[in-house]
């Protein structure tokens, strides 16, 4: 099913902010005191760039893009995951396109390359407010310590050289197309999805489990076949791709 949208997904205003502590933060105060949907913020810098499940990201100045974008309630709740999903998939297609690195997606939205980490997105709402803030490693010529483990850049996968501006254009042209299309967009998604069929570790706040990722459901949720043969979902939870045995 392709529901019309209520609201154009075209993005306006660009604004492009040498420092601040996270483009989210400022982005959804700015939407709670009336921005346009559309609207778009960019960072040289983040003093404080928020991850998920209040961890921190971190980047070395002006060498990764940090965009947040505020998008119109276009959807109902129960297929906003959609609108997150779409913006990993229009990330890795505007990567691949602008410095020809190819990422993978792990569930629910890193794009990886191998099993590091080339770029994470952080989505929050409030209300009918729905902010999508992605940060993408472009060109790193030292790698922070805490992350040399688990992150990589576009330059390090021998990704041509691209600025953060063409990255993007392209990203924005993009997930404005894809958001048009919902559903050819989460097929591409599972396409891309490097999880499915992995055998994988999922952390969540009350435990571990291992199994194989059979699927992601209609509410985004993670499918896992655990190791005694059940069959769970997981709504909120880190992914560890295994190695296969
Ligand atoms: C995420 O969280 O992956 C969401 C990251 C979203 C960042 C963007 S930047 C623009 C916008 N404004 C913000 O304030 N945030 C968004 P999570 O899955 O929780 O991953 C965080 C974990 O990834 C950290 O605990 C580190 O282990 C690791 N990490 C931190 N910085 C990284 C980096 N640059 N590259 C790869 N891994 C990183």
């Amino acid at each position: 099913m392709t529901e019309p949208l209520a609201s154009p997904t075209a993005f306006g205003e660009v604004r492009w902010l040498p420092e601040i502590d996270s483009t989210n933060r400022y982005l959804m105060d700015e939407a709670r005191a009336g921005a346009p949907a559309g609207l778009v913020v960019v960072a040289d810098h983040q003093t404080a760039g928020r991850g998920r499940l209040g961890r921190t990201w971190v980047a070395p100045p002006g060498a990764s893009l940090l965009v947040s974008v505020l998008l119109a309630p276009m959807v109902p709740v129960d297929r906003r995951h959609l609108l997150v999903m779409t913006a990993g998939l229009a990330m890795a297609e505007a990567v691949e396109a602008e410095t020809g690195v190819v990422a993978g997606l792990k569930w629910p939205n890193d794009l990886l390359v191998g099993n590091r980490k080339l770029a994470g997105i952080l989505a929050e709402a409030a209300g009918d407010v729905l902010v999508v803030g992605i940060g993408v490693n472009l060109e790193w010529h030292s790698v922070p310590d805490e992350l040399a483990a688990i992150a990589t850049a576009c330059n390090l996968e021998g990704g041509r050289p691209t600025s953060r501006e063409s990255v993007l254009t392209t990203f924005l042209a993009g997930y404005s197309a894809r958001l048009n299309d919902l559903d050819t967009a989460r097929r591409d998604y599972e396409a891309r999805l490097l999880t499915l069929g992995r055998r994988v570790r999922v952390e969540q706040a009350g435990g571990v489990l291992t199994g194989i990722a059979q699927g992601v459901d209609a509410s985004g949720h993670l499918v896992l076949r655990i190791d005694d043969g059940t069959v769970v979902t997981v709504a909120v939870g880190d992914v560890i791709h295994l190695r296969v045995e």
